[in-house]
């Protein structure tokens, strides 16, 4: 056994891990690292289940051009002559990259370089366009320069936590982990929540805001409005740090923002609004965390502006447990920005049009073809795709088939593409299935470079596998088709300590404290320190000195030193107005998309873990309990869920921590595992015209019922081609293919068979004599292969760990099967999944309660739930409310949020 350090993949927050690896690297197991300052030993159920994902059996592991087979030298080749010759034909502005904040610094870095420096185009813009370029923006147009001036321990210093935007819990949750711990320690601090729905976060709020969709910019203008008023102005941190105060004034005065007016715009009570904005005043120590729903907004910039200003005029920036904290999604969203990976940013936070930055990167690149202007954003380059304007594009580490909103149309416009580079890990995939050429690139625990998470902490990611099949780091695939392109000189790497060692030399280079970026003291690292190098915070200047824990500096701009021209922050003018689209007859719900707690934005990965796979089953649309009734829908019907750019369908949930006239969607399922749940095909690619975000949480759609005649699940041994369906969605249980269907053609055993011949050559059977359930299944020599349950009411009920250990049992007989499962009664018995880590299910839990468990940790003690990462303690403190209130009442599972349902 040995044991490598690293840093989680998923998140952010950039837990560190510690992994056991077996000597023939067969075995491995994942739990966190003691010494790593994010997570001082704790992992959330997605960084629990590492060590599932890393089988090969999803992997890309060879190279493939035109759908063939190839090797890395004709692959390389194809990718460098197709893009040079497109570059001769078409110019330097028809190619372009779209990457990832998934790629480690060192491949980031060279990607950046590559397109920037040597291609000449700045057509590289990354999926943190998607994510935080909101927060990019505002930090520079305001601080200077884009630092996230705070660290995870001012929130939990703060007296005053203000989450706008963020369901950290499930999104965050070690950092969520934190806060409780810190309430708990100090119940004075007080939590507000601003969403527009209940979440698992709202849940430990003090006061939860359940504003208006995209209202946050009144919400912060009425506070800016409140706190000029106030005591809480630090007249001389104004004075002293800021420019064009007065203007701010003047302008924020000339706005309708008094406060009934706010609550009236945000759809909030006014007294509760009013105590929010009197806390603020009355508490110095005040940290407001902001995440998707600030940043994916049409005024995303101006609203997290507002968040700056309000705590500039109160002076509360960089101070310990007082600050405004931008936190990140990807695990390295910041390493992205570190080294350019937006299409208006150069390398080491400078900026393309800035001349004096200009020729220092040119120097140090020793290049002459440096881009001089912005390249196209996110939205824009998909569009340039779809006209003809890009004819080669090269997508690494995303999915933007999934991802970017109007979805459809940017599958169309790669179809359309003479050239579409992939690099990717997994095989299939919504993006790869478009690729001309695709390149397999290594995965986490293979791989090995650094991440930046959330409070500027760089982390090592190391690799403690072999590279399986032909597998290469996506740094290695990008220096070699630079290298075929002539440009060897600028790309000989060895390894990635050699990119590390020079974007750190970049970042220090004739720097002198003008920009905020600085690891010059991590340039000289020989590979053995690299190897060795602890996670350390930046900024880390070559005075600096290398340590374990955070080296750096834990808070920016304590001193009040910005990095404008003029040293000071900037107040520029917002325009707080209303939406850009707003719901009518045709189209009148709010469509909200974000994240659920056990998976990882496409599942390629999370996919992969059984574990994580039983939480939440299908893809579903929630509504509040009023739209449920005004449609004529219910919970478990499925629905179809329509947009002026597509239509999906999804399983109902009912939901009364909804807002009415607002619905939920996951982002998480797509093509390959549903048959229409690409939630981004509903989405419109309207963006903050400053920092291009599209606004993800805002689309005006319809919901209505999608009758059919049969609901059915289907078990496999391997995927089945599915007979005509409304819908499917499938799953894979460690092995097994859970597939639920459902349809309006009438179907029956005999079309069944003849579908599934080659996959069973002996069948059980039974048929009800109204044809109302079906139960179906298939053998073959090497056993079980096909379980089958059809019924024209609701989807049969399936007890999944009682199948799958059944599948394994050689002497199970085909009426045991059939009778046997015939008793959903026994899923019907534990309810829903609560503890992914232990495993334990819904009524386990509520039978804890009815004997006499009253708080989370005696639940802990008798099931074992929520004693490993604690991402399900919010879910336990729901049943132990709904419990209480109704024991002997039914709980409708598919509803937790709101007790009152039961
Ligand atoms: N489990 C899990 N965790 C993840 C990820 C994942 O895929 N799965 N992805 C990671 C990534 S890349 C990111 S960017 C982060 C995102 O992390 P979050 O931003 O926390 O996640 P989201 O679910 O997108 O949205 C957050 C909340 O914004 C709310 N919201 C919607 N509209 C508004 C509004 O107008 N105002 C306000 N104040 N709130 C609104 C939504 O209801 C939602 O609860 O998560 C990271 N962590
Ligand atoms: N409607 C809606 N849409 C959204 C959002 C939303 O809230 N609502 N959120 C947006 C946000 S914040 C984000 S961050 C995006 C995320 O969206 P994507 O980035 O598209 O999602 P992922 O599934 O993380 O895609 C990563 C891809 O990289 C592959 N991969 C993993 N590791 C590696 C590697 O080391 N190298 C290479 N080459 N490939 C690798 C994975 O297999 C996967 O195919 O979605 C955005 N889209
Ligand atoms: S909170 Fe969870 S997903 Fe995020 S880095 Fe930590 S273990 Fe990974
Ligand atoms: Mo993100």
């Amino acid at each position: 056994m040995s044991a490598v350090e690293s840093t989680c993949p998923y998140c952010g927050v950039g837990c560190g891990v510690s992994v056991d690896v077996s000597d023939d690297a067969t075995q491995v197991s994942v739990k966190g690292d003691k010494t790593h300052p994010a997570n001082a030993g704790r992992l959330c159920v997605k960084g629990s289940a590492l060590a599932d994902t890393l089988g090969l059996q999803s992997r890309l592991l060879k190279p493939r051009v035109d759908g063939l087979q190839a090797s890395w030298d004709h692959a390389l080749s194809a990718v460098s002559k197709r893009l040079s010759d497109t570059v001769a034909r078409y110019g330097s502005e028809s190619v372009a990259f779209y990457v990832s904040g998934q790629l480690l610094t060192e491949d980031y870095y060279v990607a950046n370089k590559l397109l920037k420096g040597f291609i000449g185009t700045a057509n590289i813009d990354t999926n943190s366009r998607l994510c935080m370029s909101t927060a990019v923006a505002a930090h520079k147009r305001v601080l200077g320069s884009d630092t996230v001036p705070g660290c995870y321990e001012d929130l939990e210093l703060a007296d005053l936590l203000i989450i706008t935007g963020s369901n950290m819990a499930w999104t965050h949750p070690v950092v969520y982990q934190r806060i409780v711990a810190a309430k708990q320690a100090r119940p004075h601090m007080k939590i507000v929540v601003i969403d527009p729905r209940k979440t698992a976060t709202s849940e430990l709020a003090d006061l939860h805001l359940q504003l208006a969709p995209g209202s946050d910019i009144w919400l912060f203008d009425g506070l800016l409005a409140w706190l000029l008023d106030s005591t809480a102005i630090d007249a001389r941190y104004l004075n002293d740090h800021t420019e064009n105060y007065s203007e701010l004034v003047k302008q924020c005065r000339q706005r309708d923002n008094d406060i009934s007016s706010i609550a009236q715009r945000c759809q909030v009570d006014e007294d509760e609004l009013r105590t929010f904005y009197q806390w603020f005043v009355r508490t110095a120590r005040t940290v407001t965390v902001f995440s998707q729903g600030i940043n994916q907004s049409a005024h995303g910039v101006d609203q997290a502006s507002l968040i700056l200003y309000c705590h500039l005029v109160t002076g509360r920036v960089g101070k310990p447990g007082a600050s405004p904290f931008s936190i990140t999604g990807q695990p390295n969203a910041m390493g992205g920005r570190e080294v350019g990976g937006l299409a208006n940013q150069l390398a080491a936070h400078m900026d393309i049009d800035n001349p004096a930055h200009h020729a220092l990167v040119s120097e140090f690149w020793q290049t002459q073809k440096l881009a001089t202007t912005p390249g196209l954003k996110a939205v824009d380059m998909f569009r340039a795709v779809a006209d003809g304007k890009i004819r080669f594009i090269w997508i690494m580490a995303t999915n933007p088939v999934v991802s970017m909103p109007e979805a459809e149309l940017v599958r169309n416009a790669l179809a359309g593409c003479d050239h579409v580079v992939v690099s990717d890990c997994i095989a299939d995939t919504d993006t790869t299935r478009m690729a001309d050429i695709l390149l397999p690139a290594a995965a986490w625990g293979e791989k090995s470079g650094t991440v930046t998470n959330s409070e500027r902490c760089i982390s090592r990611q190391r690799g403690f596998l072999p590279l399986p099949g032909s597998s290469r780091p996506d740094w290695w695939i990008i220096s070699q088709v630079a290298k075929h392109l002539g440009f060897e000189h600028a790309f000989d790497y060895q390894c990635a300590a050699d990119i590390f060692r020079e974007h750190a030399a970049l970042s220090t280079y004739k720097n002198g404290g003008t920009r905020d970026f600085d690891i010059g003291a991590l340039m000289q690292l020989d590979n053995a320190q690299y190897d060795a190098l602890p996670p350390v915070q930046w900024p880390l200047t070559p005075a600096s000195t290398v340590s374990s824990g955070l080296a750096g500096k834990a808070r920016m701009f304590a001193d009040g030193r910005f990095y404008t021209p003029s040293g000071r922050a900037r107040f520029l003018s917002v325009a707080p107005g209303s939406l850009p689209q707003t719901t009518d007859a045709e189209f009148p719900l709010w469509l909200n998309t974000g994240r659920i707690r056990d998976q990882w934005h496409t599942m390629t990965r999370t996919g992969l873990s059984g574990k994580l796979q039983k939480h939440i089953s299908e893809p579903f649309v929630e509504l509040h309990p009023m739209d449920l009734q005004l449609r004529g829908l219910h919970a478990g019907d499925l629905a179809l869920i329509s947009s002026r750019h597509g239509q999906c369908v999804m399983r109902v949930r009912d939901q009364a921590g909804q807002s009415p006239g607002s619905v939920f969607m996951p982002i998480h399922w797509n093509d390959t595992v549903a048959s229409n749940a690409r939630v981004d095909k509903l989405v419109s690619a309207i963006c903050d015209p400053i920092s291009g975000q599209p606004a993800f949480k805002q689309t005006p759609v319809t919901v209505s019922r999608l009758s059919v005649k049969w609901q059915a699940v289907l078990v496999s041994s391997r995927r089945l081609t599915l007979p005509s369906a409304s819908y499917w969605s499938t799953r894979n249980l460690d092995g097994l293919y859970f597939t639920t269907l459902a349809g309006e053609k009438n179907i029956d055993a005999g079309l069944l068979k003849k579908l599934w011949a080659e996959v069973a050559t002996s069948w059980a059977e039974i048929e009800d004599s109204h044809q109302d359930s079906l139960r179906l299944i298939g053998r073959n020599n090497a056993g079980l292969q096909i379980w089958f349950a059809l019924q024209t009411t609701t989807v049969p009920e399936v007890d999944e760990d009682w199948l799958s250990a059944s599948w394994q049992q050689e002497n199970i007989s085909m009426r045991d099967l059939v009778l046997g499962c015939d008793a959903g009664n026994q899923s019907e018995a534990k309810g829903t999944l609560v503890c992914t880590c232990m495993q334990v299910y819904e009524k386990t839990i509520q039978q804890a309660i009815a004997s006499g468990c009253t708080d989370t940790a005696k639940i802990g003690r008798k099931t074992r739930a929520g004693t490993n990462c604690g991402s399900c303690i919010p879910e336990l403190n729901r049943l132990l409310v709904s419990t209480a209130a109704a024991p002997a009442v039914q709980c409708d599972t598919s509803s937790k949020i709101e007790e009152s349902l039961c």
